[in-house]
């Protein structure tokens, strides 16, 4: 920890960071943010092709990132990830909980299995990761949490009923591990997107057939006071403030990067 402040104290240089499903997208830019902060980075994904091409993006920007195949919801595969990673590159100081899926469908035509995919994997998901990586956390005396929430951890709309209930639970999971590890010098915080252009938006802002703009792309410009839809770098900032020394008084806080949404009745029509 930095004594006293200084701009040092935003630094990340000598922590070792493991963000979850940065292959791409939100992920890959709070990692790459970290990296250029001075962290070494360790991360995770299902699919072994975009592990490989990650490395190599990573490496392309000069940066230090190592990849691991392994799913956040299989405990015994998020076990063996942290003991490997423990081993080879250190203790994590910084965990970024960003692997996440939505899916779109109205409720009563969303089945309970995939109702509980989402779960498992946005909610339960950060669950098995922080519970996996805590130890380690609490035995160096130190530990910074962060897991990306969502505009749906306030807020509801048609037809993402499963995507609203594990972002307003992660919004909780966050404010509790908070307040079970504070005293071991643990901050667990979220950052709350607002609409960030990544593969995740991209069908509510694909172009109409008479090339006009998506219905729902119109509405978010309406309803975000910056008038434009949010980008993975307008998230960087943000996340290397919470996950460095600077934030060591910042705890269960749940940050969102919205544009001004949260704050505005939206654009009159
Ligand atoms: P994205 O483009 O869909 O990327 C999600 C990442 O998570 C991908 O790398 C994906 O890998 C990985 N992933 C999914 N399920 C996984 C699992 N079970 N185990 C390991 N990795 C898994 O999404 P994004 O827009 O970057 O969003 C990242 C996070 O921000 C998510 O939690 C999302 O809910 C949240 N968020 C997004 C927005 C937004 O507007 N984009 C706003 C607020 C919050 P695969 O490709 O292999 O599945
Ligand atoms: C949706 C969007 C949102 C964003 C994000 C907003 O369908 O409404 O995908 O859920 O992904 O979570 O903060």
């Amino acid at each position: 920890m930095a004594e006293g402040f200084s701009m040092d104290s935003f630094s990340l240089k000598g922590k070792l960071a493991l963000v979850t499903g940065a292959t791409y997208g939100i992920g890959f830019a709070i990692a790459s943010a970290f990296a250029q902060a001075g962290a070494k980075i360790v991360f995770n994904d299902r699919d072994q092709a975009k592990i490989d091409q990650a490395e190599k993006d990573y490496a392309a920007l000069g940066y230090e990132a190592h990849g691991y195949k392994c799913d956040v919801t299989d405990e015994d595969a998020v076990q063996a990830m942290v003991k490997d990673i423990n081993e080879k590159y250190g203790v994590i100081d910084i965990l970024v909980n960003n692997a996440g899926i939505i899916k779109r469908i109205p409720m009563t035509e969303m089945s309970a299995a995939d109702f509980r995919q989402v779960v498992d994997i946005d909610l339960n998901g950060p669950f098995i990761v922080s519970k996996a990586v805590i130890p380690g956390m609490v035995e160096k005396g130190h530990g910074k949490i962060i897991n990306i929430c969502s505009m749906m951890s306030e807020l509801g709309r048609e037809t993402v009923s499963a995507y609203a209930a594990a972002k307003g639970g992660l919004k909780m999971l966050t404010r509790n591990i908070c307040s079970e590890y504070g005293e071991a010098n643990i901050q667990c915080n979220g950052i709350g997107p607002g609409y960030i252009a990544t593969p995740q938006t991209a069908p509510l802002r694909e172009r109409q057939a008479d090339g006009s703009r998506h219905p729902f792309d119109q509405f978010i410009i309406a309803k975000t006071p910056a008038a434009r839809w949010g980008t993975p770098d307008d998230l960087k900032g943000p996340a290397v403030f919470l996950a460095s020394d600077a934030s060591d008084f910042v705890n269960g806080h749940v940050l969102y990067v919205d544009g001004g949404i949260l704050a505005y009745i939206g654009k009159q029509p």
